[in-house]
């Protein structure tokens, strides 16, 4: 039977801006359900463009915490990072083999800026002591030439460096990573077993790799403490690393920008919630339907949530409501269930206002009279319109082009600025119809039913 909680240990040092070390570690155990501990080695003061220096914990306090995790609930895997003196190394090999715990050995010599990782004497100790007892070694091309001594400049020189780190040092598996090296894709090999294994990824071209490496042997880590095979961890963690990468925090310091170990439960999270704000919305425009239902224009209405700016590739990262909002007699109904991908005008209606402020996430359409302008304009709503008998051809053409060229188009006659009401008097064929923007799809209903509540009483009026 599975244990209840896995634990697994970082042994490493604190790099303050985040980005990698025992930061990015512990985001990594966390992020894959596995329970963090933590033996710091040293705190390497730097920035994501500035080194500074390494304060260095003592040895025998690393042995001490590691002890201490150790008796008490026990370390299913450990990794290293930060190592720095040899008397660290030397302790931590001690720990290994007095737990037997998986070990998986991130070499780092050198950080991001700079700094000094390992000292010379660490090394050797590191590749005598060390390596012998580690489940994987997971140097990148720099790390693996000063390991082996084999200089590298093709897969076959990465291929030998890896069977060098098993067959001569007594590791159980390595994998080399050819992040840094000048292949088109990102290609990671793996010696198991008498056998050579290809990891390839297509290159993350945002620039967010700072921690990367950290967080790669670490999902190993947490993946090996969970159970799972080496070449199985090696895999999951490759794609965990990916994902870490391409949602970095892009434009975060002034160096490489860090990755984002939380992206891998943060963006399912945030699934959730759009999905829970759009239900939510809706039970409030059924709640208040006899009002809303004079709104419902001919194509019927959508109300779509799109997720944060930074999970946003395509219309598949917008929710709508599957089958659209209709009129039900005099009330209104959601068809089917918050569904992204459900929705292709008013998602491109709102990806294009999220180019402007990415606070404004969610929009509904409503029924076009003028009338409603005037409720909007006296509820101090911002308003702008475009006309679509002005959309020039070669946007015509286009496939979906339609929209965010008119919600472009009403935006920069507002100078650049997203107005709550976009509105548009039709074509030949084309119905006029109103977008409501707002931050979330709450706030896109709410809005609406202030303009509902509004309507009926014009509607009552005697003509
Ligand atoms: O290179 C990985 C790494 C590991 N540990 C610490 C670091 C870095 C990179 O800068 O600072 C503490």
């Amino acid at each position: 039977m599975r244990k209840q909680y896995c634990v697994a240990m970082t042994i490493a040092g604190l790099d303050p801006d985040g980005g990698a070390g025992i930061v990015a570690d512990i985001k990594t155990f966390t992020a894959l359900g596995v329970y963090a501990t933590v033996a710091l080695t040293g705190i390497a003061v730097q920035n994501t463009y500035e080194p500074g220096r390494v304060y260095e914990v003592p040895a025998i306090a690393v042995e001490e915490q590691i002890d201490f995790v150790a008796r008490d609930m026990g370390i299913d895997a450990a990794k290293t990072g930060m190592l720095y003196s040899s008397e660290i190394v030397e302790v931590v090999a001690k720990c290994a083999k007095r737990y037997g715990f998986k070990l998986v050995i991130d070499p780092v010599i050198k950080g991001k800026v700079g700094i000094n990782l390992l000292k010379p004497q660490g090394l050797k100790i590191l590749i005598e002591g060390l390596i012998p007892l580690a489940t994987i070694v997971t140097p990148n091309i720099r790390e693996a030439e000063l390991i082996t001594g084999i200089k590298i400049n093709d897969i076959k020189d990465m291929e030998r460096a890896a069977k060098y780190i098993v067959d001569v040092l007594g590791a159980k598996a390595a994998v080399i990573k050819g992040g840094h090296a000048p292949f088109k894709e990102a290609i990671d090999i793996l010696y198991i077993d008498g056998e050579f294994k290809e990891f390839k990824a297509p290159r993350i071209i945002n620039g967010c790799w700072h921690g990367a490496g950290c967080s790669f042997s670490a999902a190993a880590t947490a993946f090996l403490a969970l159970g799972k095979g080496i070449v199985e961890s090696i895999k999951l963690a490759k794609k965990f690393t990916m994902h870490a990468a391409r949602y970095g925090f892009k434009g975060l310091g002034r160096g490489a920008c860090p990755i984002s170990p939380e992206s891998w439960i943060e963006m399912d999270a945030e699934r959730y919630k759009v999905l829970d704000n759009i239900r939510k919305a809706i039970e409030l425009l059924e709640s208040s339907g006899e009002l809303l239902a004079p709104l419902i224009p001919e194509v019927q209405m959508n109300l779509v949530m799109a997720l944060p700016k930074r999970y946003v590739h395509d219309l598949n990262d917008v929710a709508g409501v599957l089958g659209r909002i209709i009129k039900y007699g005099n009330k209104v109904k959601a068809v089917g269930p918050p569904t992204f991908g459900a929705s292709k005008h008013l998602a491109r209606a709102v990806l294009k206002a999220m180019e402007y402020n990415s606070q404004i996430r969610s929009a509904i359409n409503i029924k076009y009279d003028p009338k409603i302008i005037e409720i909007a304009k006296s509820l101090g709503l911002k308003i702008s319109s475009y006309d679509r008998r002005k959309e020039p051809p070669h946007v015509k053409r286009i496939e979906g082009a339609s929209i965010p060229w008119g919600i472009e188009e009403a935006i920069r006659r507002l100078k650049g600025q997203v107005p709550d009401i976009v509105y548009h008097l039709g074509d030949w064929g084309k119905e006029p119809m109103i977008n409501v923007f707002g931050i979330s799809a709450l706030d896109v209903a709410r809005k609406v039913i202030e303009i509902a509540k509004e309507y009926s009483k014009i509607l009552k009026e005697p003509s």
